[in-house]
């Protein structure tokens, strides 16, 4: 497939440490696919779904207890712990290395070497990067196969350059205690051993896209976020293009593929999806800040997807896409999951592969972070920009989260040092797309806390940094929250849909088309300012979950004091400075 010398010599390694039976390179040929697929049937790691109803569709379910990613068992394995930073687990890269080639010694044997040539980003495009992963798992070859951009031409565009990332993936016994799953960003090296699931062992999407990336973006005036990417159309055809960073399983599917309210399609609004988890941006010869999607399909959360709250991504599961610790529908060979409608299957098996009954049961059918890997193609509202090797320009950076209180429904950032204060002070509560509690608030920094390949203050800095590199160019900053509740734990905004609502003020206030009322943390838009045609929504709520409570907001500014402390003399002069100045403004 290829004569890159430092991609032989790797390979050479690693077949006299792993010992597998068989090495199969991945050409990402239809024919090869295909053979896999039936492969992983016969040997049932993969269950063929109902070719009629769902073509080329799978159901797998991983070990019951490989469900998520796992950070405490995350690393970053940089020479200095202290550039690994206070938000990273640490291990010096010499034991590291050592430990993980104990763990994955010999584990291939009996088992098939695969090596999967990837490119994240279009390939050939000035922005993209390419990476190899050796697996012995087919579920991982036939996901990265739809993740990414997979084969020949990928080792065809890297030629004989040294420019690519190392990924070891080993599944051994997966074994809880042994699941490791390591970043060496200094040797652009990603070593996985243990798991099965997702996020850890597709290690295109957070090891690299997000780990590696982020920390190869600060050396090269790059970004690499947990963001997704949407364009959106206004009767005149014009096109504005955001990005978006909210928290694992806090809405970036839903937001990147919404279809807006009937008022605004029937206008000719339209909401076009470029991506849905992650962004890198550089600055274009043009001198804004431009966005690839690197990957190439979605990985998204299947609870509560449905033909009502996100039609595009239920579309996009209808061919060529794996189900993840879904139900599995006995009658008709299809699949269900919590909140895809009112009518559970009552012959079926659940996520753990025991028989279930929908109509019965009182356990959950499918596990909370069960998920589908689609390909993006399949998307309705997939961007025409997909694919482009340039990119899209970005004018204004969304930040998230999932917030009962404090935080209104959409604020504005005073400017570009401000905005990435309000991106450093986010915080959600977790979710269930990573092990531990569900439903505590920790802060989560962009989105990133998770997946920062480095020291985080530093990170803070390059941020700052960026925003001097595009000066007047650089998108504007807001931050939203659909997640406020009343005291009967409902949500008092509607959400999905109808938070285009809110990007129109968004888009408005980029153009200068929107007024908005000056507050201590920033600018809030007017209840009245919020278009609430065809929605039946009582202006007074939407007014309560506009409002700057100054008195919450300075409880909040002990909790993002105390954050802040973690970092040292590592956080920005400009970020200390920035709180100084919000809290003087909320005692005013
Ligand atoms: P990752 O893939 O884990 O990075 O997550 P994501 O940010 O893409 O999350 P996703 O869009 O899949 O949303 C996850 C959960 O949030 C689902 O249970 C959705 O139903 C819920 N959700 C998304 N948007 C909204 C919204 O506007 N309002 C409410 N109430 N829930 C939402
Ligand atoms: C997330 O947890 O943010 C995901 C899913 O997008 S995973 O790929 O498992 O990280
Ligand atoms: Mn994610």
């Amino acid at each position: 497939m290829t004569n890159n010398k430092s991609v032989l010599k790797w390979l050479d390694e690693m077949q006299a440490l792993l010992t597998p039976d068989k090495v199969v390179w991945i050409d990402g040929s239809k024919e090869q696919v295909e053979a896999l697929r039936a492969e992983a049937c016969e040997t049932g790691e993969m269950i063929k779904l109902n070719q009629e109803k769902l073509p080329e569709c799978y159901l797998h379910r991983t070990a019951v207890n490989d469900v998520a990613r796992v950070e405490g068992r995350t690393f970053i394995c940089s020479k200095k712990e202290e550039d690994a930073g206070p938000t990273n687990n640490w291990m010096d890269p010499e034991k590291a290395y050592k430990m993980l080639f104990d763990i994955a010694r010999g584990s291939y044997k009996g088992r098939t070497m695969y090596i999967i040539p990837y490119s994240m980003g279009p390939v050939g495009s000035p922005l993209a990067q390419i990476g190899l992963e050796i697996t012995d798992s087919i579920y991982v070859v036939l996901n990265m196969d739809i993740m990414t951009r997979t084969g020949k031409a990928v080792l065809d565009t890297l030629g004989d350059s040294e420019d690519w990332i190392k990924g070891l993936h080993a599944r051994c016994d997966i074994d809880e205690e042994k699941r490791y799953i390591c970043h060496f960003p200094e040797d652009n090296y990603i070593i996985s051993v243990n798991s099965g699931y997702g996020g850890n062992v597709l290690l295109g999407k957070k090891c690299f896209a997000l780990r590696i990336a982020s920390y190869l973006g600060k050396q090269n005036e790059w970004m690499a976020e947990h963001m997704l990417i949407l364009g959106i159309e206004d009767p005149s055809g014009n096109v504005t293009y955001v990005s978006a960073a909210f928290p694992s399983a806090c809405g970036k599917t839903n937001l990147a593929m919404l279809i807006p309210p009937e008022g605004y399609t029937s206008k000719g609004y339209k909401v076009w999806t470029v991506g849905d988890d992650i962004a890198w941006m550089r600055k274009g010869e043009d001198g804004k800040l431009y966005a690839i999607n690197p990957e190439n399909g979605f990985f998204g959360v299947a609870p509560g997807t449905n033909a009502k709250s996100n039609p595009n991504a239920l579309a996009s599961t209808m061919q060529g896409t794996i189900f993840t610790n879904v139900v599995h529908n006995l009658d008709d060979n299809t699949v269900w999951w919590e909140g895809l409608d009112k009518n559970p299957p009552e012959n079926a098996v659940d996520w753990v592969g025991e028989p279930w009954n929908g109509k019965t049961s009182d356990k959950k059918g499918a596990h909370p972070n069960s998920r589908f890997t689609a390909p993006a193609k399949n998307c309705p509202c997939i961007s025409s920009e997909f694919d482009s090797t340039k990119g899209v320009p970005i004018s204004a950076i969304i930040f998230g989260g999932r917030r009962a209180q404090t935080t209104p429904l959409v604020y504005q950032s005073r400017d570009w040092n401000n905005g990435v204060f309000v991106g450093s002070i986010m915080a959600s509560e977790t979710t269930a797309a990573a092990t531990g509690a569900v439903g505590v608030v920790r802060r989560d920094p962009m989105a990133m806390l998770p997946f920062c390949g480095y020291h985080m203050g530093d990170y803070f800095k390059h941020w700052i940094d960026m925003g001097e590199v595009l000066g007047e160019n650089a998108p504007k900053i807001f931050n939203v929250n659909w997640f406020r509740l009343d005291d009967e734990g409902n949500f008092l905004w509607p959400g999905f849909g109808d938070n285009f609502r809110v990007l129109e003020w968004i888009v408005k206030r980029c153009n200068g088309e929107a007024d908005a009322n000056e507050t201590a943390i920033g600018y809030v838009p007017a209840a009245e300012d919020i278009n609430l045609e065809g929605l039946d929504m009582d202006i007074d709520v939407l007014k309560s979950i506009l409002e700057v409570d100054n008195e919450k907001w300075l409880k909040e500014a002990e909790g993002i004091e105390e954050f802040y402390e973690k970092f040292g003399d590592r956080l920005p002069q400009e970020l200390r400075d920035q709180l100084s100045s919000l809290k003087e403004r909320l005692s005013k």
